[in-house]
This record gives structure tokens, sequence and C-alpha cells, in this order.
């Protein structure tokens, strides 16, 4: 029986939701097949979002970690394939930092790949009609810093690590201007993306890149 903790960050951006922690309040204590689901809330505020995810892990010694965060604009699930070493903040974090081009790590590389099956989590929502696509930038906010520091703190570890960015709630756009997806879709995606997570210890090939 595998141990996944799924991470949510708290609203932030003046907002008073995030799809994020949401959806991981849907899915504490959920059993899928070979594997339970564990859960915690992240602050967005940086370095501290990192001690959260920390605390988690010591607590609950999962064999993966999901992080999620909201990304306006985004039409799709997307796992992330990379966190780099930058944090410049477009807006304050939820604790008043704007940090501007400042490394994350001073000891760390310029970035750092995503540990879980990226492609197998894709192709595991697109099977199940759930929009999905690869992303390659995390951006540079506090998601980023997140995914960045977790896989610093777990870079000589067996636990597999990645971040997933997922679209707005309808609720968060009325206007019908920005992409959204249902509440019970981001929850089912996250839980098939779990469960290829489990079921994926070599990632999957198939091209989901990207041409600028
Ligand atoms: N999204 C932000 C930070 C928290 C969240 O849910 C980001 O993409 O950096």
């Amino acid at each position: 029986m595998k141990k996944i903790l799924i991470t949510g960050f708290e609203p932030f951006g003046g907002e008073n939701v995030n799809p994020a922690l949401e959806a991981v309040t849907k899915l504490e204590g959920l059993a899928i097949n070979g594997g339970e689901i564990v859960t915690c809330s992240v602050p967005v505020v940086y370095r501290k979002s990192i001690e959260a995810v920390i605390k988690a892990i010591k607590l609950h010694q999962p064999d993966y970690v999901i992080t999620v965060g909201q990304a306006a604009g985004r039409a799709a699930i997307t796992p992330e394939r990379v966190a780099i070493n930058v944090d410049d903040y477009r807006i304050k974090d939820n604790e008043g930092n704007q940090i501007v081009d400042e490394l994350i790590n001073e000891n760390g590389p310029s970035a750092y790949f995503s540990t879980l099956p990226i492609k197998a989590i894709v192709k595991s929502l697109q099977d199940k009609g759930i929009p999905a696509q690869v992303s390659n930038t995390a951006g540079t906010y506090v998601c980023n810093h997140l995914f960045y520091g977790i896989q610093h703190f777990l870079k000589d570890s067996h636990i597999g690590h990645g971040f997933i960015h997922i679209p707005l709630l309808p609720i968060q756009a009325p206007e019908g201007n920005q992409p959204t997806l249902s509440l019970d879709l981001i929850v089912e995606g996250l839980k098939v993306a779990a469960q290829a997570v489990i079921d994926n210890e070599i990632d999957i090939a198939f091209s989901s890149g990207s041409i600028c």
C-alpha cells in the first residue's frame, strides 16, 4: 500500500478560494488502487510553504508527494516538468514578501526536474476525457518556490515529488472570461494523477512538448 501526500495552497492575491485547497479537502483519506491519499494545506508564503510541506512529509512518511496550486489562465491540469532556482514575484505573497530576482537556494542547481511520471499522468487524464498537458514552466512565484524547495529537500531520497497546476474554479471567473474546470473534475483529475503515479514507476514516452 503506497501513501501519497497531496498538498494544496491557500487562497492568495485577494481571492477567497484556491481550487487546490478545495480539492485536497475532498481528497483527504481517500483510497485508490494500491494506495491512500493524505493531504495538507500550504500557506502562500515563501519559505513557510516549504516548511509546511516538509513537516507533512516527516509526519506522514509518504512514498510520493504531489504539490498543487492554481494557475489562472490555464484550461488544463498541467503537471510541471521543471522547477527553476529563482524567485521573481509579480505580487506580494500572503505575508507581504515580494522577492525579486533572488536564488531560492544559493547552493542548489539551476533547476530540478519533476520526479513524478508526468507523461503518464497526462495520458491517464486525457484518456479519461480530463484536459491535461505537460507544462514547461511553473512560473517564478510561490508555486515554483515550493516545487524547487521540495525537490531540493528530497534530492537524495526515494520519495517522488512533482507539482501540478490546476485551472480556476467557475466561481472565480463568474463573467466567463477565463478558462475554468469544475471542482468535481479537478478532484477526479488529481485522483487519476495519483493513480498514474502509483501505476507508473517508470514514465512513459510520448510527445507532449511545445514549440514557441
Ligand atoms: N498558485 C500560485 C501560488 C499559490 C497558487 O495556488 C503560483 O502559481 O505560484
